[in-house]
């Protein structure tokens, strides 16, 4: 049997085995219901839960108000840091050597087992509204409406079971507006619910909604202190890559200003707003590219300037979404859903907000490495609880499990995030988390890597490069020098390099040279 099939009837099995047993008991109407709500590059150092030198970026109170009345995880990091291998681990609760998605090309395998699988068979209601990005059709939803591939800002299409449907409005907003509209009338509402509300924002290309355009026009951003990083500490891959917002975010398409007013780009990237979209968009876009021209910017005040720029937009997207959560906890108190609810609040990795000189992800540096997660579950985390042990989206599914009452397979590699939700953290809970980093050649150029984190060092490898990067954590936290070479840290090197190698070993990674 080829190992699709053998996920397929392994999943069938456990599908029989749950179903009869919840039929037996009937104990499925008292099962928590579950909302996660998921974002697209949304960095934890734009959630002000997460910003410690208050008011720095732009608030996020409805984010917050999760993390106030929940629990917020200071140290979850992601199996390989971008969107389709990120949400395939969540899915199956595999690394990405397992689940097949290694980068963004592949398609996922629709026959492997998943969480919202079991679930459903568990006797949850589940849903999918958002970005989906696994280009195969949604399995184990009762309900799904998801975006084709990275989905657009303005008007976005939906693929739906019926076929494509176009919906007037803005991304954020319609993927709420769906997920209330499930929640309200369209869901059995005799059974628990598990909702995946995934949010196209913010991602590149950082188009603000109606109400945002514009808010941040007259904010000046603190610039990271590295905005003008030399890589001089760094390899190979950091000097190498293709992500700096001074030689590769465009002026035009990233942030739109097009110098060249007859440039045809221009049509393609707003053509798809309706005319009221339009005009509010120009209002607010035109008055920046006159001042800009004026400007005549050069070196590194051009990038000063795109920094800001950039982050406006990044920001106001942002707020889209902090509203559109807010929305959703609102409803959960009036539907008195919220008591039974357990909220989470996720990206699909972390973002560069001008650390390093950088837009994007994909790196083993903190930034992309880790995601924000925000947890609140009444009655068992707490209010305003923090915890910084070692977690992973690769927990993700077994943590969904074990809330419903579920087993989950052997084959999942995670561990459930129950007792830390509790407040308590087993002994035995692991000190370093695997990363596998494979889209190259590919957009951005960064090269692969893999490494290990724990909460004091990272080892990098990017192995065909030959070359290994050491970060100390304590005392290097933007991680600026590699310190591999240096004689006070070569006692450490082989026992990490030892981690390294169990966890691959108890991963089932295959030798990179494989890969
Ligand atoms: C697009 C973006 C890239 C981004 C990838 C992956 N370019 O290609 O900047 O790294 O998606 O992002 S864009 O001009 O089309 O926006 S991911 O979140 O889907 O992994
Ligand atoms: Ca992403």
């Amino acid at each position: 049997m080829n190992p699709g099939m053998k996920s397929l009837v392994n999943g069938l099995v456990l599908l029989t085995f749950v179903t009869s047993f919840y039929a037996c008991t009937g104990r499925v109407a008292e099962k928590p219901n579950i909302l996660f709500i998921f974002s697209d590059d949304h960095a934890y150092q734009a959630v002000s839960a997460y910003d410690f030198e208050i008011g720095k970026y732009a608030p996020t109170p409805n984010i917050d108000r999760i993390a106030a009345e929940g629990m917020r995880f200071d140290r979850c990091y992601v199996t390989n840091s971008i969107c389709a291998p990120s949400r395939a681990t969540i899915l199956t609760g595999k690394h990405s050597h397992l689940n097949g998605v290694l980068t963004n090309r592949e398609r996922f395998d629709s026959t492997m087992v998943t969480f919202p699988l079991i679930l459903q068979a568990s006797g949850y209601q589940t849903a999918i509204v958002g970005k989906w990005h696994l280009k195969t059709t949604p399995m184990g939803f009762d309900f799904w409406e998801v975006l084709p591939g990275q989905g657009h800002y303005y008007n976005p299409d939906f693929r739906t079971p019926e076929g494509i449907i176009r919906v007037k409005g803005y991304v954020t907003e319609v993927i709420t507006d769906k997920a209330l509209e499930w929640l309200q009338e369209k869901r059995d509402k005799t059974k628990p619910f598990m909702l995946m509300l995934q949010h196209k924002a913010p991602h590149r290309r950082w188009e603000p909604g109606p109400g945002q355009l514009g808010m941040f026009e007259d904010v000046i951003f603190p610039e990271p202190g590295n905005l003008f990083d030399d890589y001089q500490g760094r390899g190979t891959a950091a000097k190498e890559q293709d992500m700096t917002i001074d030689r590769t975010m465009r002026l035009d398409y990233d942030l739109k200003v097009w110098v060249d007013e007859e440039d045809q780009g221009k049509e393609r990237f707003s053509g798809r707003l309706a005319e009221d979209q339009r005009a509010l968009w120009d209002a607010v876009y035109e008055p920046i590219r006159e001042a800009y021209l004026k400007g005549n910017l050069t070196g590194k005040e051009m990038v000063r300037w795109k920094y800001q720029r950039y982050m406006r937009d990044y920001l106001a997207c942002i707020q889209s979404i902090d509203e559109n959560v807010g929305r959703v906890l609102d409803y959960l108190e009036t539907s008195e859903l919220a008591e039974n609810t357990i909220v989470i609040y996720n990206s699909d990795q972390g973002f560069y907000l001008g650390e390093h000189g950088w837009f994007d992800k994909r790196f083993m540096y903190e930034e992309s490495l880790r995601t924000p997660l925000i947890v609140r579950w009444p009655g068992v985390t707490g209010s305003g609880q923090v915890n910084d042990d070692l977690v992973s989206n690769l927990d993700f599914a077994q943590t969904f499990l074990a809330i419903a009452g579920a087993d989950a397979p052997d084959e999942m590699q995670g561990e459930s995030l129950v007792p830390l939700l509790h407040g308590n953290t087993p002994s035995t809970w692991r000190n370093s988390l695997y990363y596998h980093y494979y889209e190259f050649p590919g957009a951005h150029s960064v090269r692969k890597h893999e490494g290990i984190a724990t909460k004091s060092f990272k080892l990098m490898h990017f192995y065909n490069l030959g070359e290994w990067e050491l970060y100390d954590l304590e005392k290097d936290p933007d991680e600026m020098k590699s310190i591999f070479d240096d004689p006070a840290y070569q006692e450490i090197i082989p026992e990490l390099k030892k981690e390294l190698d169990s966890l691959k070993f108890m991963y089932g990674v295959p030798v990179p040279t494989l890969l």
